[in-house]
């Protein structure tokens, strides 16, 4: 049995986790473990905080902090995050560890001596009013790939490019905003052009990659390489360990995937066998990295090409990327406050049902959306009725017909073949978790769940037990082993609720030790069970509105002003009565807007491709009437016509009742 080490992507450690993070990135390699160790392989399950980087670096020059102050206040609140949703790491350090800075100069040292980390003299840029070099995010300007205007020095958030300081397009000093002029400086560059036949090789030799990942990494391989500039001018990181690196750190993008050494290093040694972590990064160990679609650059090409160039590590078995979660439909981003935190979740609910929706609303490899509609009607139909239920009504029966003790069975026919049902399951979802389908592995297991339902529907041991109460025995004997295999089964995905399962049932042993197939051994006839009690309070639809406001974020709604503030606006009601196109122009129309007693007055518009003339004729619309006027392309301007603007679509205000040209607003 080969050992496994998983990892997921070490967040930086200025920041709390959000649902997306949790989605792609951290849940499914907490499910593969959880299921690996059942299965008794060698795995150990690895993450760490990432601390260096310009971001942090940034972030303490604004607050006039050390960066470690900042990353010390986050690194405890982000790895308590994750524990309370279930993730069970066995170790989670800190990039900022002596052992993270050893492993790392070892890993560049080994490198340069063999020749794949030369150093060279290149234009850099320093910003003339700061006075300093302009590392990465210290730069912001345009992608010269896909023309993206937030580009930072290091890489594009649009399209996702690496990208070298230098090829970005009208660049800005990030703090002062000025113009940075190229200075020439020494930096250290990895021969990344060196390994383009061996990515190549391993990405198309290797059909444990996913295909996104492997489609993402042979595009830009097709497109060209470029050597990789790993060093900055700055103090914050890991020092350059060769000569003339003084002053210099290497780059958080080769410092950061090390963690992931360095953190199964650091877990040995807590263990006191120092050697213990060689098994898993050399030899026959097996690596499987689970990270966000945004950094399959840096794991697909950069990562492995470093552990080759060492010649000390193994690459990766698999690097597995999730794709975009999106929050009512709508991209997340935490610029704009628009994303559910684990904090703010964990204050309403527990970890599993959140466990479950973002493992059963879509496999990894496609697009998903949270929606608290959706999170609530899965909550009630698949986790309190299908589960919840189940259990509950079979564990209710027991106690009322045969005081809460498994009854002996005579299983007929049916009996016999549901119970099979609970060996293709093991048997399915087996197959399904070792290859990382975690969506289809949870549906199979809930489709034992309905399978139980259905079976105690039609058994309906409540009708039997007075006229033949072996029939009744022998459908509750039946029930209670699909509730215990359930139990098990269910471990990797919702652990709290198997741990309930197992209480409920008044099994001693400890899950996580059990062996997947533990779920096809049967309860006894003569065990004794526990209480039920309920694993899923259903939500009452009226509360869904509750359920929003406490989940989903409520963006500020920006400075506030007064009633008599507002009535400095002179808005009214008035009836288009004339519309044209502009020459010239795609985007307006010029109108002319009765407004009653304050006469007809014209108006340019920029809604041409939103709306045609015609269909403005004779409109009641509202307009701002007291706005300075302006003229555009000719057209006195006098009035402005107030609109709603939505995703990427645009309507007019229109009154909802008749009222005549010069009504007020207020
Ligand atoms: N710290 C976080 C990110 O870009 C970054 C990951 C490092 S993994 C070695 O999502
Ligand atoms: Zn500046």
């Amino acid at each position: 049995m080969a050992p496994i080490v998983v990892t997921s992507a070490l967040p930086y450690s200025n920041d709390r986790l959000h649902l997306g993070h949790l989605r792609s990135t951290y849940l499914p390699p907490d499910v593969f473990v959880r299921y690996l160790r059942r299965k008794g392989e060698d795995v150990i399950f690895i993450c760490a905080t990432d601390e260096h980087g310009t971001p942090i670096a940034l972030r303490a020059e604004k607050e006039h902090v050390d960066p470690k102050d900042i990353t010390d206040r986050y690194h405890p609140v982000i790895k308590e995050d994750l524990e309370r949703m279930g993730c069970s790491f066995d170790y989670f350090s800190r990039t900022t560890d002596q052992i993270h800075y050893e492993m790392t100069q070892h890993v560049f040292n080994v490198l340069f001596e063999k020749g794949y980390i030369y150093e060279q003299e290149i234009e850099l840029l320093r910003c003339p009013k700061c006075n300093k070099y302009l590392p990465d995010r210290y730069v912001e300007g345009t992608c010269p790939f896909c023309g993206y205007e937030g580009a930072r020095g290091d890489s594009c958030d649009s399209c996702g490019r690496y990208l070298r300081i230098t090829e970005l397009k009208d660049a800005k000093c990030a703090i002062c905003g000025s113009k940075p002029e190229p200075t020439s400086t020494k930096h250290w560059f990895f021969r990344l052009t060196a390994f383009s036949d061996l990515l190549k090789a391993w990405l198309e030799g290797n059909n444990r990659i996913p295909e996104n990942v492997r489609r993402y990494a042979l595009q830009w391989i097709n497109e060209g390489l470029h050597d990789w500039d790993i060093t900055r001018d700055m103090r914050w990181g890991v020092p350059v360990p060769v000569e003339g690196g003084e002053g210099k750190v290497v780059y958080v993008w080769f410092d950061a995937p090390i963690g992931y050494i360095s953190s199964t290093r650091a877990y040995f040694n807590a263990k006191g066998t120092p050697e213990g972590w060689k098994r898993y990064w050399k030899g026959e160990g097996k690596i499987f990295h689970f990270i966000g679609k945004d950094i399959i650059y840096h794991h697909a090409i950069f990562w492995p090409a470093m552990l080759m160039g060492t010649g000390e590590f193994n690459v990766p078995e698999a690097i597995i990327a999730g794709e975009y979660l999106t929050l009512e439909g709508r991209k997340m981003s935490k610029s704009r406050g628009w994303f559910i935190s684990i904090e703010n979740y964990l204050k309403t609910f527990e970890a599993d049902p959140m466990r479950y929706y973002l493992i059963s609303v879509a496999p990894l490899e496609r697009d998903a959306d949270f929606s608290v509609e959706d999170f609530v009607k899965r909550y009630n139909d698949e986790l309190a009725d299908v589960l919840g239920n189940f259990i509950h009504r079979t564990l209710i029966f027991l106690e009322r017909f045969f005081d809460s003790t498994v009854p002996e069975a005579e299983l007929d026919e049916n009996d016999v073949r549901v119970l099979t049902s609970i060996e293709k399951t093991v048997t399915e979802s087996d197959s399904l978790l070792r290859d990382m389908r975690f969506r289809d592995a949870l549906v199979s297991v809930m489709n034992l769940a309905r399978e139980g339902n259905r079976y105690l529907n039609e058994a309906a041991p409540w009708a039997t037990i007075k006229a033949s109460p072996q029939r009744a025995a022998s459908a509750l004997y039946t029930s209670v082993q699909i509730v215990k295999a359930l139990g098990s089964l269910l471990y990797p995905f919702l652990p709290s609720t198997s741990k309930k399962i197992w209480q409920m049932l008044r099994i001693e042993s400890d899950l996580s030790k059990l062996p997947w197939e533990v779920a096809c051994e049967k309860l006894p006839s003569g065990h004794r069970v526990g209480k039920s009690f309920p694993l899923f309070k259903k939500i009452p639809l009226q509360d869904v509105q509750k359920v929003k406001d406490s989940l989903l974020p409520r963006k500020d709604v920006g400075e506030r002003v007064s009633i008599e503030e507002f009535k400095r606006a002179r808005i009214a009601v008035g009836e288009v009565v004339s519309a044209e196109r502009i020459k010239g122009s795609k985007d307006l129309l010029h109108l002319e807007v009765d407004l009653g007693e304050y006469g007809t007055r014209s108006c340019v518009a920029g809604i041409a491709k939103y709306y045609s003339p015609d269909e403005l004729l004779h409109k009641r619309v509202t307009v701002l009437m007291n706005v300075q006027p302006a003229t555009l392309f000719g057209f006195k301007s006098e009035v402005m016509i107030l609109a709603a603007e939505g995703e990427a679509k645009v309507a007019l205000l229109v009154p909802d009742r008749q009222v005549p040209p010069g009504s007020q607003v207020r």
